[in-house]
């Protein structure tokens, strides 16, 4: 993290001249003035809003939409500044920018809050709204406010509704009985992503239970290979641990599915594995005890089996799920009585449920391989079950196959003098790669080989075939709580669902008044009588609406598209601005959505494409995250008082310099420690650079060449590196530069050829060209006081380098004796070998250090180097 220079040190000479007490309310740096002048002019005026019909190329720059809860916070303030930078820089340069911005306004806080205060939801969102709305507005970003959306609207949440409907026609949308996370105290279900890894609820805290519902989801994982092949795409433009988070959520596993034969049975099972090349160490079958397939197993069993059964099952049912995937968690485990045969050695394996096996992976039951796989090893050394190793660790797998020897049978004789391979000794299994034994004809083949050979195997004999399976589940969005997008479907009273139709969307939520909107297990919509009770839209006999309401998560994975036609009331979004606009080029915002958000996105957006509304199947090109806000290395918490307040810091310093300070505390992408910043030496910097414009004594229209070069040289070199650094996100080394040539203008104006040289204006113009990505309002202020339309130096556009001003004047050579540097000479970039080596022999202090000695050779690296060897 960059550490601010001590801007004290290059205090303006000349400030003994301009105490800051002078009054002269032109000239002095007052902060809120310009936040006050500039804010209206810019309500006024809407100068960023966005022509769809200019013919500019075009940037679609989008800030993640903020969840309305009052009030912006330091970390919003980064992301904002942060976007507006990226915003402003290709304005700048020229294009046509979009950056829209609108509220997630559905949610459980609101309805929390709600609660608590006995108001409705819409009054608490639509109020913090309106407070945070000021609280943006002030902060500066340069949003197209004409397009500003509220997914609580019903002009908006209509199009939640019809997405649902496209996808309820394509089977992508359905609804079914499954075990479900539970939250126990927000009475309401949660997508497998709002559990955390201790198993408690994102939101509540509380500790997530199963439940068995009928739920809506949505089929994601019919996508599951795109969303993850398609991330190749986006390698490079979006931060790798975002792509690698994203691959871990969908996790394919490559390997095979294996049926099995039970003893009185005739369907058979499957399981899954990844190691079809081990199923001649396959010695038991292990199902999930909360499957399907286990109650069916159990049901043939004895009594007694049953009766053990039935109380494991209670047990496991109180475990969750992350608990039953833990390694070191010791296993638990009954038999079911029940025998299945392994299809290449014939041999009887008993069949055993445990609740390491999970029921909603893969096939809900396993082929255990004690020897290979540790949980199995684990379990098999708990309850005596053999282990039969049959992958040789040890052997090198790469290089020449040894010849095996075979016996009269055609099956491989084993050398004897294999190592000790011992895991029901050791307890560890054998996992890494090696060569098979024990395994028939098999046996001498490297893993990889004999997966391949296996999976050939099985689909010759039909006992298995090569399978795919994902950890990715299907996205569950319906919540049983008031404050979301109403699911636009009636249960006709044969039970049949009946899709609302297109024209009498949207279905509106109804008034709070009389209901009772505390948890309770079930929607409080269901108790919205009038509401609830509907004719069937098929023949008008008494029907009931669906009374769930959507995951908020569906409303953030379209709204980029909302925004290209936000009050069209004819479809969600018009498909030609789509394809104009879309994708977005630059996401911005926390990486908290790396996961969730990102991936309903990226899934509904591949949705839109198959249903023909979009021609491009990733919604964000290019993604920057932003890091945290922390104080003293800690995140800032409410719980450890340790909470910097982002109005406090604006009201002392000025919102341009939160901004700058913001721009210059280091790359965009690591945390800034405000313990580390200096917002006051943010506000000093900017009140030199304001100062700078009130100084230039000189019109617009003077000729700048005629200005002092070494001034212009600085100015041209900040012209000419800017883009490329704000391009890389280096904004804080532009703002570094910046810094510099204001340094640079003072100088020449105290000490230097003075305010009327038209370089000083050249360089001061180009300090508010420069400020416009950081500090709107003094550049804006700048820009009007030397003598423009203030408005204008956000879409003036950036002036080229004069090349003849880049190219350097001269460059030091170093000229050694026998390696020793004798002397340094100011030469030309361009200088000749001969002139260089003639330089070098004419310096007084080279002629010194040689003396009477003998050169033996010289050798010349024109520009920078003479060596003399004497002896
Ligand atoms: C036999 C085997 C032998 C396995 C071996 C592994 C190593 P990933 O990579 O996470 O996909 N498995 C399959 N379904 C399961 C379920 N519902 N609950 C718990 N475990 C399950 O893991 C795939 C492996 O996890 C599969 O490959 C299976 O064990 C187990 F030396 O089959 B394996």
């Amino acid at each position: 993290m960059a550490h601010e220079p001590d801007l004290t040190q290059t205090a303006e000479p000349s400030s003994d001249r301009r105490p800051d007490t002078v009054v002269d309310a032109e000239r002095e740096y007052d902060f809120s003035r310009l936040q006050q002048k500039w804010q209206q002019i810019w309500d006024e005026k809407q100068p960023f809003t966005t022509d769809p019909d200019d013919t500019r190329p075009r940037k679609y720059i989008l800030d993640m939409f903020p969840y309305p809860s009052g009030d912006l916070h330091m970390g919003h303030a980064e992301q904002y500044a942060l976007g507006d930078m990226v915003t402003r820089y290709w304005r700048q340069q020229g294009f046509n920018v979009l950056h829209p911005i609108g509220w997630d306004s559905f949610g459980l806080p609101a309805e929390n809050a709600a609660i608590k205060r006995g108001v409705d939801p819409r009054e608490w969102t639509y109020a913090n709204i309106a407070q945070q709305k000021a609280s943006m507005k002030l902060y500066a970003p340069s949003f197209d406010w004409t397009r500003e959306l509220h997914t609580s609207d019903p002009e908006y949440y209509k199009w939640n509704q019809w997405l649902f409907l496209e996808m309820y026609k394509k089977g992508l949308a359905y609804r079914k009985d499954s075990w479900v996370n539970w939250d126990p105290v927000d009475q309401t279900v949660l997508a497998n992503e709002q559990v955390l890894a201790d198993g408690t609820s994102d939101r509540s805290g509380a500790v997530v239970v199963k439940k068995k519902l009928t739920q809506w989801y949505f089929k994601i994982t019919d996508y599951a290979d795109r969303l993850l092949d398609d991330l190749n795409q986006l390698e490079g433009r979006w931060p790798t641990k975002v792509l690698n988070m994203q691959r871990n959520w969908i996790g394919r596993s490559v390997g095979a599915d294996v049926h099995f034969t039970i003893e009185g049975r005739d369907e058979k099972v499957t399981v899954f594995t990844t190691r079809p090349d081990t199923l001649y160490g396959a010695t038991f079958m292990v199902v999930a005890p909360d499957s399907d397939l286990a109650a069916e197993l159990v049901a043939e069993a004895t009594d007694d089996v049953k009766a053990v059964f039935d109380d494991y099952l209670v047990e496991v049912q109180k475990a969750s799920e992350i608990e039953r995937q833990s390694s070191d968690r010791p296993k638990t485990g009954v038999p079911l009585g029940r025998v299945a045969v392994n299809p290449l050695t014939g041999d009887p394996m008993p069949v055993w449920a445990a609740d390491y096996v999970l029921a909603d992976y893969g096939h809900g039951a396993v082929m255990a391989v004690p020897a290979h796989d540790q949980r199995d090893l684990d379990f098999a050394r708990k309850y005596d079950l053999p282990v039969r190793v049959v992958v040789d660790t040890n052997a090198p797998v790469t290089g020449v196959i040894p010849k095996l020897e075979l016996d009269e049978n055609g099956q491989a004789i084993l050398p004897d003098d294999l190592p000790e391979l011992n895991p029901r000794e050791t307890g560890v299994a054998l996992t890494g790669d090696g060569r098979l034994m024990n395994s028939g004809a098999l046996t001498g083949l490297s893993k990889s080989n004999a997966i391949k050979r296996v999976i050939e195997l099985l689909e010759a004999s039909g006992d298995g075939k090569a399978a795919k399976t994902y950890r990715l589940r299907d996205w569950l969005i319906s919540r049983q709580r008031f404050w979301g997008t109403p699911i636009p479907i009636v249960h006709g009273a044969d039970g049949v669902e009946v899709p609302v139709p297109f024209d009498q969307l949207p279905v509106l939520l109804p008034s709070t008044e009389g209901l009772d909107l505390k948890p309770k297990g079930s929607s409080p919509l269901g108790a919205a009588v009038d509401w609830v009770n509907v004719p069937d839209p098929r023949d008008g006999s008494p029907a009931r609406r669906d009374a769930d309401t959507m995951d908020t998560f569906v409303d953030s994975s379209w709204y980029f598209l909302r925004f290209l036609d936000p009050n069209d009331d004819e479809r969600a979004f018009d498909p030609a601005q789509a394809s104009k606009w879309a994708p977005v080029d630059q996401y911005v915002g926390g990486v908290e959505h790396a996961i969730l958000h990102l991936l309903y996105a990226r899934f509904i957006t591949k949705v839109l494409f198959d249903l023909g509304h979009v021609d491009f199947t990733e919604p964000f090109s290019a993604l920057l995250n932003q890091g945290m806000v922390v104080l003293d290395g800690a995140k800032m918490s409410k719980s450890k008082g340790n909470v910097v307040s982002l109005s406090e810091e604006v009201d002392r310093h000025g919102v341009d310099a939160i901004r700058l300070t913001m721009a210059f505390a280091g790359p965009p992408e690591d945390d800034i420690d405000w313990a580390d910043v200096s917002p006051a030496g943010s506000a000093k910097f900017l009140a030199r650079a304001f100062r700078l414009a009130t100084d230039v004594d000189s019109s617009p229209d003077v000729v700048w060449a005629d200005g002092d070069q070494a001034l212009r040289r600085v100015t041209h070199r900040f012209l000419a590196e800017a883009p490329g650094l704000s391009e890389a996100f280096k904004y804080n080394v532009v703002v570094a530069r910046l810094m510099e040539l204001t340094n640079a203008i003072r100088k020449a104006i105290d000490a230097g050829p003075g305010a009327s040289d038209p370089a000083v204006r050249e360089a001061t113009e180009t300090v508010a060209l420069g400020l416009s990505l950081f500090a709107p309002y003094t550049a804006s202020e700048m820009w009007e006081k030397l003598g423009y339309d203030g408005l204008g130096v956000a879409t003036y556009g950036w002036r080229k380098a004069d090349p003849t001003l880049l190219v350097e004047t001269s460059v030091t050579a170093v000229v050694q004796v026998n390696g020793k540097v004798r002397d340094r000479l100011e030469v030309s970039p361009k200088i000749a070998s001969e002139d260089l080596e003639a330089l070098a022999r004419e310096s007084a202090a080279v002629q010194r250090a040689i003396g009477d000695k003998e050169i033996v050779n010289v050798i010349v690296r024109a520009p920078r180097l003479v060596n003399i060897a004497v002896k």
